[in-house]
């Protein structure tokens, strides 16, 4: 503080020079506002009133009390004074009051009118985004999905699906295995193997998941991938079913306005197999990058579930049929998304990964 609490007294007690009390006031004010000059916080500002406006110690105060006492004419003009010096002071003290609750604000640098911060959130993988699809495409048509574990036996990755020990998927060069009878699954087939042991028809499931084989890398191949299978099973399931339900997937995925073809194919577990093409989302099939101009786009692989694979599951092949199908699910993000390695779905580079946020 500039002036001390001490100077202000000898004006308190009424005592100037002079005795003059429109001087009073003067002084009363001027010493105000040198002293209101270096009030620097709250309490400062509370001793500044008291002193100058209090009850009982204000110097202004005293100077309305001693009016009482003075002659007619001259009570009346040191009163308009005083009561000019009370408005002036109370106001001075208010903006001093405003000033002081602005520091405040500065001094946690609070700017309120700077722009928000951006927060960047994450977003869903591309596999996780067409996998969502999927799945929503099936459920939407009453199928349940059923998941399970990644390290299996060989019976249940094979031999359950009619894949005979000689068979070249089983080859060491397509399998890791892991000692004794067990391996990684080469697809998600064995939960659907699981799943009928466990339960009866009729079954409508797709069983999603990561699968493993021994690979090497390429623009169409990861060592690891994630697959999508289905299974329905039930008294008079025909192969008109599985058409139909996959040219629904297709259509459902890709736009109504996508087509299907089907042509013959090779699974152990399934007679007749055959390959599904859906006409290329990317160009309607005129062909493009995507396609490799051909117009078409391989979907899925399906088929009628072989006989052997119901036996072996405990089930009746003259009383129950049902069809299956599997496919991609990296590949079909990379159709939908236009990649045109699917080795980026696996990389998992931020700059890549976030042209997925939404
Ligand atoms: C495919 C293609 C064709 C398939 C078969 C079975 C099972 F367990 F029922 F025998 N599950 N999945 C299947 C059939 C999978 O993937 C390309």
């Amino acid at each position: 503080m500039g002036a001390t609490e001490g100077e202000v007294p000898s004006v308190d007690q009424g005592q100037t020079a002079d005795g003059d009390p429109l001087a009073i006031i003067q002084q009363l004010q001027q010493q105000f506002e040198v002293e209101a000059e270096s009030i620097s916080d709250e309490a400062e500002l509370a001793e500044l009133r008291a002193r100058y406006l209090g009850r009982k110690r204000g110097a202004l105060t005293a100077v309305f009390d001693r009016m009482r006492s003075l002659p007619g004419e001259l009570r009346a003009q040191v009163g308009k004074q005083a009561n000019q010096a009370r408005q002036l002071l109370t106001r001075r003290l208010d903006e001093i009051s405003s000033a002081l609750a602005e520091g405040r604000d500065k001094r946690c640098d609070l700017d309120v009118s700077l722009p928000g911060r951006t927060v960047h959130l994450g977003s869903l993988h591309p596999i996780t985004l067409a996998l969502q699809e999927i799945e929503s495409v099936f459920t939407r048509m009453g199928y349940e999905v059923v998941e399970g574990p990644e390290v299996e036996t060989d019976w249940y990755n094979f031999e359950a699906l009619n894949i005979p020990k000689e068979h070249p998927a089983r080859d060491i060069q397509d399998t890791l295995y892991l000692g004794g009878e067990w391996l990684l699954r080469t697809h998600t087939s064995p939960v659907q193997i699981r799943t009928m042991q466990r339960r009866q028809p009729p079954l409508a499931i797709i069983v999603p998941g990561r699968v493993y084989r021994r690979d090497t890398p390429d623009a169409t191949h990861t060592p690891s991938f994630v697959q999508c299978e289905g299974l329905v099973v039930g008294p008079d399931i025909t192969m008109t079913d599985l058409k139909g339900t996959l040219d629904h997937f297709a259509k459902a995925l890709f736009g109504h306005e996508t087509r299907t073809r089907f042509r013959p194919g090779y699974f152990p577990f399934t007679e007749p197999s055959a390959e599904m093409d859906a006409t290329c989302p990317a160009c309607a099939g005129n062909g493009c990058r995507v396609c490799k101009g051909s117009g078409w786009v391989e979907m899925l692989g399906s088929g009628m579930v072989h006989p052997a694979v119901f036996e072996a599951v405990g089930y009746d092949p003259q009383t129950v049929q049902g069809f299956a199908f599997g496919m991609g699910v990296d590949r079909i993000a990379a159709v939908r998304y236009g990649i045109d390695d699917i080795r980026t779905l696996y990389e998992n580079d931020i700059r890549f990964l976030k042209q997925f946020a939404t």
